[in-house]
């Protein structure tokens, strides 16, 4: 099996919406003027550094943005201009900027995935999130979930699920809150219980929303018919959601026999890396303390929110947001990892214009394990080449502003330009009609 990145390609209306509640960049940048251009060229020169280091990588494209659809939902009438007008000129915007978000980007919080050595069935899982916590960004399932099927569409292989049921029962966000270790070994992380289990409810944060469910969570692993001897569920801290860590890749980041974590990741951790080392030998931890590493800094520098892959070579890299360069504590941190463990090469990458949404490295990418049949079984053109990366460089070169301010979401001119861009889209990477434009 060999891992790919999927990551998700910044779309042409990449901007700062300022919506999400717990989020810290998101909520400090809200308002500011973004530039897709460079967001869209930062994430592909992210892709082109990972293949580059040898490691899997492909990508999933944007969605289109304003969603038109949920307007219409909403009652909005008549043309796609007159129903960009009509819901930019409501409540001095708001509802326009929730249908106009960058976030189905971030494809950590696309579905959650198991390879198929760990299913029942010998297929490839991917459920795809429901998002249902926040409304914008519940409107990215649908269209996930025809992109996805458009890719994994060879049903001898994979297996896409229907995303779970909505509402906040079963309230999912994806792999940013799942990681797999060596030997099949899956935490499953969660913010609040549905429902009170047999211990009560546990506590929840004060000031920010736990998002996923541990209900949500314990459906994930069943559809995805894992073995219930392999699957831990653990709960995020409430102090690290109110801290800002919105999801547990914001505090935490795993891969084969390392996790790197900060003490206020998880809820009762001892315990949690107790069961950890008893289901993954061997398993190397690094665990930052408040006081080395203050929760406060590690939000800010998104330091674990790293991409951790495994080298062809052997060894394993860390590609890390410049911000924790930039951070004395992170940069610490980062480099006492690649020093004290075997083979961990550290690297930074430029993702600003990512970041300033809440969007790191690894927020940016949707880890899925492969066997050669499989990968050849994606008839999609995307799995990243250097020439489908230059391709990819030219078309946001065509397609995409360098400015974008909340009021150009109003502009009509502006989701024109995106559906065109999508199209063209769609054509390079041989995917059919996945965008409501086109069906
Ligand atoms: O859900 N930001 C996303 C960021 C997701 C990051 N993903 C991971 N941690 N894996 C979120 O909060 C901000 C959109 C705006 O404000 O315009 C936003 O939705």
């Amino acid at each position: 099996m060999r891992e790919f990145n999927f990551d998700g390609l910044i779309g042409p209306t990449h901007n700062y919406g300022g919506l999400s509640p717990g989020n810290l960049a998101s909520q400090t940048h809200g308002g500011h003027v973004s530039n897709p251009r460079a967001a869209a060229l930062q994430g592909l020169a992210k892709m082109r550094f990972v293949h580059g280091l040898g490691v899997g990588q492909a990508l999933l494209p944007p969605q289109q943005r304003p969603h038109l659809r949920t307007l219409r939902q909403l009652g909005f009438r008549g043309t796609d201009e007159a129903i960009i007008a009509a819901a930019g000129a409501h409540e001095d915007g708001f509802l326009l900027r929730l249908c106009s978000s960058a976030a189905a980007t971030w494809t950590a919080n696309a579905a959650t995935v198991a390879p198929s050595a760990d299913a029942a069935d010998g297929r490839v899982h991917l459920t795809p999130a429901n998002l249902s916590q926040m409304f914008h960004r519940t409107i990215e399932a649908e269209t996930t979930t025809r992109i996805l099927r458009a890719i994994f569409a060879d049903e001898h292989f994979f297996f896409v699920h229907d995303p779970l049921p909505p509402g906040t029962h079963f309230a999912d966000e994806g792999a940013a809150n799942h990681t797999r270790f060596q030997g099949g070994m899956h935490l499953f992380s969660w913010g609040r219980r549905a429902w009170p289990g047999p211990d009560g409810m546990p506590p929840l944060p004060q000031r920010f929303p736990a998002r996923q469910t541990l209900e949500a969570s314990q459906a994930v692993a069943r559809l995805h018919q894992l073995d219930a001897a392999r699957v831990i569920f653990a709960r995020q801290s409430p102090e690290g959601i109110d801290a800002g860590a919105f999801h547990t890749d914001v505090l935490a980041v795993g891969n084969r026999d390392l996790l790197m974590l900060h003490a206020l990741a998880f809820a009762d951790r001892d315990a949690l890396l107790a069961t950890l080392r008893h289901l993954v030998p061997g398993l190397r931890v690094v665990l930052a303390s408040e006081r080395d590493f203050p929760a406060k800094e590690a939000v800010a520098s998104y330091a674990f929110n790293s991409q951790i892959v495994d080298l062809p070579a052997g060894g394993m890299a860390v590609v890390a947001p410049l911000e924790a360069k930039q951070n004395s504590a992170a940069h610490a941190f980062l480099s006492s990892i690649a020093s004290d463990q075997k083979s961990i090469a550290l690297h930074y990458i430029d993702v600003r214009q990512s970041m300033q949404n809440g969007g790191g490295p690894a927020c940016l990418r949707l880890r899925v394990e492969l066997e050669e049949k499989e990968v050849a079984a994606i008839r999609a053109n995307v799995i990243a080449t250097p020439a489908l990366l230059d391709t990819l460089e030219v078309w946001v070169s065509r397609h995409y502003r360098e400015e974008l301010a909340a009021k150009d979401l109003a502009d009509p001119q502006l989701a024109r330009e995106g559906m065109v861009a999508l199209d063209a889209l769609t054509k390079i990477l041989r995917i059919g009609s996945v965008y409501d434009f086109q069906i």
